[in-house]
């Protein structure tokens, strides 16, 4: 089990948040997705086949890209 945070600018409300949860829980492998609106951060929890890699490429998809 593996657990990142990203930083997310474009994390504007709490449709934005709701959005991410909702579409990232999606990702096959993906645990748990937590967002916080006041921060512009998303937490997620995941296993192979999920990766990094595969869950920025979503997010980017979705429009809210992280930034590093
Ligand atoms: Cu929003």
């Amino acid at each position: 089990m593996n657990t990142v945070t990203y930083s997310i600018p474009n994390i504007s409300c709490g449709h934005c948040v709701h959005t991410i949860k909702s579409e990232l829980i999606e990702l096959p492998g993906v645990r748990a997705v937590e967002a916080d609106m006041a921060l512009k951060t998303a937490t997620i929890t995941y296993d192979a086949p999920a990766d990094e890699e595969s869950i920025k490429s979503l997010l980017k998809e979705i429009n809210y890209p992280a930034s590093e």
